[in-house]
């Protein structure tokens, strides 16, 4: 397919200041009227070009004049006389044939809409891009009956009846947008409603609308908005800007959540929540895309991109804000573990493998697939950098800049770079890392003679030989053998592809602790010794750091075994661990994350040839052997974690060390920890307890993980987001006979390939799963393929993330490497694919 490209982008030819929208509203047919004042934008004669998709034209009329009815398949070219125009069309839709969940669409009975990036040309024509910025105002009629509640952006208006059974109601939205931001629902829903008092004394109106039954479970995403609201203000200065801010559930969603202006419309999954249904995972996870969504009012809604390669302008800063947020009102030194952990299982892999592409992409054929790792998280570790480098006070002044100079228009990362430097941040430098992919690597050499210590310091990136130097904040520290720590450096900008660094009154040899706070999104080469590690592991003061530690104590020990077949490394895993379980009351939390074993994905990544069995194989053995060094003090602390109800953060921690330390317990399936597990799965008092109980039980051969699988699907058959995870404990079990579980589930009354919920819990859930999707036989890579092949003509954006793993077929070694290439050319192969997955597949494979 064609590329669109950066180098190419030209300011749009015609305008649309205003938008008057009509719906008449129904499943089956809907008829959309739309009325655009356009404006000629500078001097040139060039047509209108409204973008289009699926839309049945049935009349159109410029400047009350009707034109005959000949719409291209891909939109309208309309040739203009004068510099302005009314453009009058009436188009037809099909919601309830609407798979692809883009623009207008049904869910669970009800109506809902998603525009970003590309879906509302799906609803009617339209200049569908970023940088046409309009004031909408919009009308809904549809059966009173059937959709009760109407909503749209903006404020709410008129409202009343019509005849025949049918009702209408009229929005209207003062700030001018994107129509990426437009958004309608129409559905039999109730709201939770609370209010917010603005700091200049303003009260919001604020409903969370769902189906009835469900209202008591959006209390946690209303309090999370509203301590969202607070915090913005707090920390940005910012303040909402409506009278209303609605958000609305629906199971059936592309995205986590949509920031549409004043009416967020969420993945349900990213709202409900009380404790008998709902992991912390899912508390945090909701209150994180709860804030992330409203923090999007200002960046990203008030101050928007100018076209999609800017993408990660909104997205980068915004999921900066929310991880702020969460660290805020949680742990700040679990959340950036927390934050790593994600960055290193989905970003660097994505840059490291064919996906790969600059936080700013050059280019895309569907800009759907930029919706990535890299964009997202990559993209807030480089707002992360900046924030650092220039400090609280100033990052705040700069913020404040780049608000008040693009309020109200589509800007560029050039535009967040310039509102930095005024503030004193090197932006030029920084715009580098806007631009080049892949992962850094940062080399460091150290000798030391006569009390002096000379560091030569090396960046590289395998991806781009020979590319500028970036400019790489690297926070380190020097320990002496006996842990005391010598000196700490914050304030370092590495500019240069090598720096010397020459540090006096070093009595010793010092060991090295670099990135603290993982301050770069870099990989530092190479790890320290074994022996450095554990002194790292027992005196750093840098929270993170000393989490650094054991993980890389962990990795190698699991990298040496995976590769030569010996146990190597374990003991000093052990010692660490023992360390660790020795100080399990003081900080949870801390201790759970840091003896959480590294992923058999994560060992692979390490690795320069990733054989899935020697890797799983290697992990099992660690696990034994801190089980069997370990066992008294494993269940000692097991046994010390009760945890009172509720989301303090120590309950929390001690529910996550819990459920780790159980799935430890298991690592020899031993009756008596089959039995434990079981016990906690029956007895627990809330999902947290329950779900950890059963994800360690869906690994075990005992008789245990039937049941429990049993009373779980009975106790919540009907609420899909939580079958979701009995679905998921099932294809992400290590159990040899998962991909035939994983055949029989797709044909279970409850699996819907149209839910990208249940397809992901299902099939991605199976191929995260790295000890069954690499069967030898390659039949796990084909059961894949299959199911991308259904989902594409049925959702392609479900479909190009569905295939993503199999784009990793490159680093892996013989069997599986040719068969993993094998289907994705078999994908490649099958006649009428859509552009996304084609542009997934054929990047994948060259
Ligand atoms: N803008 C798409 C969903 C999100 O990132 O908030
Ligand atoms: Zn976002």
């Amino acid at each position: 397919p064609a590329r669109k490209r950066l180098v190419d982008y030209r300011p749009p030819d015609w305008l649309v200041p205003e938008m008057a929208l009509r719906f008449e509203l129904d499943a089956e047919r809907t008829l959309v009227h739309a009325r655009m004042r356009v404006r000629r934008n500078g001097a040139h004669a060039s047509a209108l070009q409204l973008d289009g998709e699926e839309l049945e034209l049935l009349s159109l009329a410029v400047n009350g004049v009707v034109r005959p009815v000949n719409a291209a398949p891909e939109g309208l070219v309309l040739e203009i006389d004068g510099d302005e125009a009314l453009i009058e069309t009436v188009v037809a839709i099909r919601p309830a044939a609407n798979s692809r969940l883009m623009g207008l669409y049904s869910s669970g009975g009800n109506l809902c809409t998603q525009c970003e990036a590309e879906g509302f040309r799906r609803i009617t024509f339209f200049p569908d891009r970023p940088d046409v910025l309009s004031r909408y105002q919009v009308r809904l009629e549809a059966d009173a009956a059937r959709y009760p509640v109407l909503l749209a952006n903006g404020n709410p208006g008129a409202a009343g009846a019509l005849p025949d059974g049918r009702h209408f109601a009229e929005w209207d939205d003062p700030f001018p947008k994107p129509s990426y931001l437009f958004a309608l629902v129409a559905g039999d829903l109730q709201a939770l409603e609370d209010a917010f008092v603005t700091l200049s004394g303003r009260t919001v109106k604020l409903g969370i609308w769902v189906a009835a039954a469900d209202v008591p479970r959006c209390r946690h995403a209303m309090e999370s908005l509203k301590a969202s609201m607070a915090f913005d203000e707090q920390v940005y200065g910012r303040e909402y800007d409506l009278d209303v801010f609605n958000i609305v559930a629906v199971h059936d969603f592309n995205f986590g959540a949509m920031e549409n202006k004043g009416l967020n419309i969420f993945n349900a999954k990213y709202v409900l929540a009380d404790p008998d249904t709902a992991t912390d995972w899912d508390y945090d996870a909701i209150a994180a895309i709860v804030a992330h969504e409203y923090f999007h009012n200002w960046s990203g809604n008030r101050v928007t991109c100018r076209d999609w390669f800017q993408l990660s302008l909104k997205e980068g800063f915004t999921v900066f804000r929310d991880q702020q947020f969460s660290a805020h009102i949680g742990s700040a030194a679990v959340k950036r573990i927390e934050g790593v952990r994600q960055l290193r299982a989905s970003q660097f892999p994505e840059d490291e493998g064919p996906l790969a592409h600059a936080v700013r992409p050059e280019s895309y054929a569907e800009i759907s697939n930029f919706y990535t790792a890299t964009v997202y998280d990559k993209g807030a570790e480089l707002i992360r950098m900046m924030a650092t480098r220039l400090g609280a006070a100033k990052f705040r002044a700069a913020t404040d800049r780049y608000f008040a100079d693009n309020d109200g228009t589509a800007a560029t990362v050039e535009d967040f770079l310039a509102a930095m430097q005024s503030q004193g941040l090197e932006s030029e430098l920084f715009r580098r890392w806007y631009e080049q992919p892949g992962t850094p690597r940062v080399a460091v050499q150290a000798t030391h003679a006569d009390g002096r210590l000379e560091l030569l310091i090396r960046q590289s990136n395998p991806k781009l030989p020979g590319a500028a130097p970036l400019p790489i904040p690297l926070r380190f520290a020097l320990f002496a053998a006996d842990g005391r720590k010598l000196l700490e450096r914050d304030d370092l900008l590495l500019t240069d592809a090598e720096t010397r660094l020459s540090i006096e009154g070093i009595a010793e040899a010092p060991i090295l602790s670099l990135n603290r706070g993982f301050a770069a999104p870099i990989l530092i080469e190479p790890a320290p010794r074994r022996d450095e590690l554990l002194v790292l592991a027992a005196h750093e003061d840098d929270p993170f750091a000393r989490y650094e530690a054991v993980q890389q104590l962990m990795l190698s020990a699991l990298t040496a075994s995976a590769a030569g077949g010996v146990a190597i490394g374990h003991d000093e895993v052990v010692e660490a661990a023992r360390a660790l379980l020795a100080k399990a009351g003081d900080d949870p939390a801390f201790v759970a994350e840091t003896l959480l074993l590294p992923s058999e994905a994560l060992i692979g990544d390490r690795m320069p040839i990733v054989d899935p069995e020697a890797i799983h194989a290697a992990r099992e053995e660690l696990r034994c052997s801190l089980l069997s060094a370990l066992r008294e003090p494993l269940w000692a602390a097991w046994r010390g974690c009760d945890a009172p109800e509720g989301q303090a953060p120590r309950a929390k921690g001690l529910r996550r060390l819990k459920g780790i330390l159980l799935s430890l317990l298991l690592a020899d399936d031993g009756a008596e920890a089959t039995a434990a597990a079981f016990g906690q799965f029956s007895g627990a008092a809330n999902m947290t307890d329950r779900m950890s109980a059963l994800t360690a039980l869906s690994h075990s051969q005992g008789a245990e993980r039937d049941d429990a699988l049993r009373l779980f699907a009975a106790r919540y058959d009907l609420l899909p987001e939580v079958l979701d995870k009995w679905f998921l404990a099932q294809s992400s079990s290590t159990r040899p006979d998962t991909r035939a579980v994983v055949e029989a589930l797709a044909q279970h009354p409850r699996f819907d390939a149209r839910n990208p919920n249940r397809l992901r819990a299902l099939v991605l859930g199976f191929a995260m799963n790295q000890t069954r999707f690499h069967d030898r036989d390659g039949a796990g890579y084909a059961l894949l393929a299959g199911h991308v092949l259904t989902a594409d003509r049925i959702n392609p954006q479900s479909a190009a993330r569905l295939v993503q793993p199999l784009a990793r077929w490159r680093r892996l070694a013989e069997p599986w490497r040719p068969l993993m290439r094998a289907e994705l050319e078999r994908i490649a192969h099958t006649p009428g694919l859509s552009r996304d997955l084609t542009e997934v597949v054929t990047t994948s494979l060259s």
